[in-house]
C-alpha cells in the first residue's frame, strides 16, 4: 500500500533513513553514558570532593542497596551448592576460602537510627564557656603532660579518619591503609601524634560532618594537645621535611589553606580548603565549632541550608550543606567575628591539589630537595574529587588510583631513603638500594636528617608553660 503510493524506491529511502536514525540514537545515548562515567557532572578539579562525598552517600546508596541484597541471595545460594559438592568429593569445604566468603554476612545489622527530635535545635554537647580556664588549672596540675614541646613547639594530634564500613570497592581499604601509613610516616618524624576514628560519634552529623563532634570530644579529653591537625583520608604527606611553622600562628586559632580575597571578598566556595586544618585547643574553638555546626544535621536542614550556600557562594553547585561552603560563609558573613584568629595560609601547601602537582614530581625531583613544603616540593597533595573508597569519583579511577600511587611513592621515597632505599620509579612498588651497607651504622647520615631531626628533640630538663 505504502509502496504504491510513494514508489518503491521511496520507500527504501524511508526505512534506511529510519535505520540510521537508530543508530544515531543508540550512539548518542552511549556517549552520554560514557561521559557521565567519566566526567562526572562537570566539575573541574575543585574540593566538591567531599560534598560529592555526601552527595554520592545519599543518591548511591539508595539506589544500591537492593542492589546489595539481590547480591546477597544469589551468593549464598552458590556457596551453599559449592560447599556441598566440595564436600561430597573431597570431605572438605570451601568455608576456609576468604576469596569466595560474603562479608555482608558478618555485618550486624543494628536498625535505623533514633530519630532526633525536630524542634530541638542541634547542639555539639553541653555549653562550655570557661574552658581556657578549666584548661590552664588542668594543664598547672599535669606538669608532666605539657601542651608545648619546646619554645615554639605545641603538643600536636593529628586527626584522620574512614567510614567504619569496609569501601565500596576491592582496593579501597588498600589506598586507605597507604594513606594513613604515610601520615604515621610524617608524624613520628615530627613527634606529633595520631588518632584515626573510625566511628560515627553522632549520627546527625555523618559525612564530612563527623569531623566536628569528634574534634570537639578530643579537645575536650585531651588538654595537653594544643593543636589539633584534622587531615582527610584522600590527602597525603608529601613532603616529609617539611615542619610547620609554628611561630607565625602564635596569635592564630584556626589555619586552613586559602586567601583573604577568595574568601572575603569574593566569596568562592573553594576560597579556603577544611581538608587539612591546624585548631587550637581553646574557648574560641569551641565556640567556632558551635557556630560552624548549624548547617550540619542531616535531612531538612542540611538540604536547605546547601541552598542558602549555593545562593551566595562563587562557583557552588547545587547540593546539601558541606563544611567547607559552610566556613567560607561563617567567615564572610561574620569576619568580625572570627577574621583576626583565622590564618588563611598559602605560603606552603597545608592542603594541595593534586591536579596541580602530580604530574610535576619528575621535575621537582629534578629541581629541588624536601623541605619547601610549596610548589617547589608540595607538604601535602589532597585528593579532591577521587573517591578512592567509594563508588564513583569526579575523574577516571585509573588516573585517581595511578595519582595517588605516585604521590604515595613520592613521599614514601624520603621515608625509604632514611634506610637507604628508594622506589625504582614513582609508579613502582619496589624498592631499590641507594646507599651501601655500613659496618659502622652509627656514622650513617640520611640525607635529610629525618632519623633524628632537630625539631623532634626534647630537652631533658622539664619545663612546663
Ligand atoms: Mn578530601
Amino acid at each position: 500500500m505504502l509502496e504504491r503510493c510513494l514508489g518503491t524506491h521511496r520507500v527504501r529511502q524511508m526505512q534506511r533513513a529510519i535505520r540510521h536514525g537508530k543508530i544515531t540514537i543508540l550512539c548518542l545515548f552511549m556517549t552520554v553514558i560514557v561521559l557521565r562515567g567519566t566526567i562526572g557532572a562537570g566539575k573541574f578539579g575543585t574540593p566538591e570532593q567531599d560534598l560529592n562525598e555526601l552527595r554520592e552517600f545519599y543518591t548511591h546508596r539508595k539506589r544500591v542497596e537492593p542492589h546489595r541484597v539481590l547480591e546477597e541471595v544469589q551468593t549464598t545460594t552458590t556457596t551453599t551448592t559449592t560447599t556441598a559438592t566440595n564436600e561430597d568429593s573431597s570431605g572438605s569445604t570451601n568455608s576456609n576460602n576468604y576469596e569466595t566468603f560474603d562479608v555482608s554476612k558478618i555485618f550486624v545489622h543494628e536498625g535505623a537510627d533514633e530519630k532526633p527530635d525536630p524542634n530541638k535545635p542541634y547542639s555539639l554537647g553541653p555549653k562550655i564557656s570557661d574552658w581556657d580556664e578549666q584548661r590552664a588549672d588542668w594543664l598547672k596540675n599535669n606538669p608532666d603532660f605539657p601542651n608545648f614541646l619546646g619554645p615554639t613547639k605545641p603538643r600536636v594530634l593529628l586527626v584522620t579518619g574512614s567510614s567504619p564500613k569496609p569501601c565500596e570497592n576491592p582496593v579501597g581499604d588498600h589506598y586507605l591503609l597507604k594513606s594513613i601509613k604515610n601520615k604515621i610516616d610524617y608524624c613520628r618524624i615530627h613527634g606529633i601524634e595520631v588518632f584515626y576514628n573510625f566511628a560515627l560519634f553522632d549520627a546527625e552529623m555523618a559525612g564530612f560532618w563527623a569531623k566536628l563532634p569528634l574534634i570537639r570530644k578530643l579537645l575536650l579529653s585531651h588538654p595537653e594537645i594544643e593543636f589539633l591537625w584534622w587531615m582527610d583520608s584522600d590527602a597525603m604527606f608529601t613532603d616529609m621535611a617539611f615542619e610547620v611553622p609554628w611561630e607565625r600562628y602564635k596569635d592564630s586559632n584556626f589555619v586552613m589553606h586559602g586567601w583573604n580575597e577568595m574568601v572575603y571578598d569574593q566569596k568562592n566556595w573553594i576560597g579556603l580548603n577544611t581538608g587539612s586544618f591546624l585548631l587550637r585547643n581553646c574557648q574560641w574553638s569551641l565556640d567556632l565549632l558551635d557556630a560552624w555546626a548549624p548547617m550540619g544535621p542531616k535531612g531538612k536542614v542540611r538540604e536547605d541550608a546547601g541552598k542558602i550556600l549555593t545562593r551566595e557562594l562563587k562557583g557552588r553547585p547545587v547540593f546539601e550543606a558541606d563544611d567547607q561552603s559552610a566556613m567560607v560563609y561563617l567567615l564572610m558573613t561574620q569576619r568580625d567575628k572570627w577574621g583576626d584568629k583565622v590564618y588563611l595560609e598559602n605560603a606552603y601547601y597545608l592542603h594541595g591539589y593534586w591536579g596541580i602537582l602530580v604530574d610535576r614530581y619528575e621535575e621537582m625531583i629534578e629541581n629541588y630537595h624536601p623541605g619547601f613544603g610549596d610548589h617547589r616540593w608540595p607538604l601535602v597533595t589532597h585528593f579532591v574529587g577521587c573517591k578512592p573508597c567509594g563508588k564513583f569519583g569526579d575523574y577516571p579511577v585509573e588516573r585517581c588510583l595511578r595519582q595517588m600511587d605516585r604521590a604515595f611513592n613520592f613521599g614514601d621515597n624520603q621515608i625509604l631513603n632514611m634506610y637507604g632505599f628508594e622506589h625504582s620509579t614513582l609508579a613502582s612498588k619496589k624498592v631499590k638500594r641507594v646507599r651501601n651497607e655500613s659496618s659502622n651504622p652509627i656514622e650513617v647520615k640520611d640525607e635529610l636528617g629525618l632519623l633524628h631531626p632537630a625539631y623532634k628533640a626534647i630537652k631533658v630538663s622539664t619545663s612546663s608553660s
